[in-house]
């Protein structure tokens, strides 16, 4: 079985490690094409195309940014979709809107590409370690046939249903990734005020029965004020509003999606979503 990765950002870097690491053939493709050095390194085979790379691999896994994204590298005039790939396997692990995802699934449906949503939870750190929360949506036998796949990469995989489900999940555990970042921050923010110090409140948040591994692990960070993207903030931005655009009722996460937006907008987007911090401090 020949494996096809499309995408080498922050996520799709360790990500690919660890499929190479464990003995699969790895194939890959970046609209960067440099990007994909540390993993050639390794014993990855660069396409020169995407249509290169479908005509070699039998699964395809995407990871990359939003919406506009997968649906150019799908859709696009040289996408997935224009090439031969009636009976393969498609996996997206981006994080997109449920609709784009039902989208994709019907266009992929239409060519005979069998296709399943898997967005993660996790930043770099757990992509490097393999230990992932992966959500699916699709087929029971498609999940199974990428199942030996995703337990490389992640410590779970769960099939959670049809077409969607697994971007509608990733939407939800995000939406309160979001929400805990913004309150750690304005927690902070509060103490300081009233003269505790960060530190001191990290140490009695960690104590706490609301300390949780997402707050130690941020906790350096914090206290060095320096935020390098283990999960960038452009990127929470994202999820807030397309949690928002669901159209439910979510009133703490509307204020949270506001004010990652504002920091979006003030420059932030390329730092760690723990910048909202900074952001709301000024
Ligand atoms: P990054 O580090 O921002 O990487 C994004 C990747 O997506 C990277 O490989 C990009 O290629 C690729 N990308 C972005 N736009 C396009 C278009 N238009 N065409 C082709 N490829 C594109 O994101 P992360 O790895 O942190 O996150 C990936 C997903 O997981 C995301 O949905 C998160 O919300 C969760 P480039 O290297 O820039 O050429």
């Amino acid at each position: 079985m020949k494996i096809g990765w499309i995408g080498l950002g922050n996520m799709g870097i360790p990500m690919a490690s660890n499929l190479l690491a464990a003995g699969f053939d790895l194939h890959v493709w970046n609209r960067t094409p440099n990007k994909a050095a540390p993993l050639l390194a390794l014993g990855a085979k660069q396409s020169a195309s995407l249509a290169q790379l479908v005509d070699e691999c039998d699964i395809l896994f995407t990871m990359v940014s939003d919406d506009d994204a997968v649906k150019v590298i799908y859709t696009g005039a040289n996408g997935l979709l224009s090439a031969a790939v009636k009976g393969k396997l498609a996996v997206d692990m981006s994080t997109i809107a449920p609709e784009t995802s039902r989208f994709l699934a019907e266009q992929a449906k239409k060519v005979g590409l069998r296709f399943l949503d898997a967005p993660v939870s996790g930043s770099v750190g757990p992509a490097k370690e393999g230990t992932l929360v992966i959500m699916v949506g699709g087929e029971q036998a498609d999940y199974e046939e990428a199942k030996p796949m995703l337990d490389k990469l992640g410590k779970v995989a769960l099939h959670l249903g049809p077409n969607s489900s697994g971007t509608s999940a990733k939407l939800a555990i995000n939406l309160l990734l979001g929400i805990t970042v913004q309150g750690v921050s304005e927690t902070l923010l509060f103490a300081r005020s009233l003269g505790i110090s960060t530190e001191q409140m990290l140490n009695i948040i960690s104590e706490s029965a609301v300390g949780t591994p997402l707050i130690r692990g941020k906790a350096a960070s914090i206290l060095a004020d320096d935020f390098p993207a283990a999960f960038a903030l452009k990127h929470m931005a994202k999820d807030l509003r397309l949690a928002k655009e669901a159209g439910v009722s979510t009133p703490m996460a509307d204020t949270a999606n506001a004010s990652y937006r504002q920091a979006l907008e003030g420059g932030l987007g390329e730092m760690d979503l723990m910048a909202i911090l900074r952001h709301l401090e000024q």
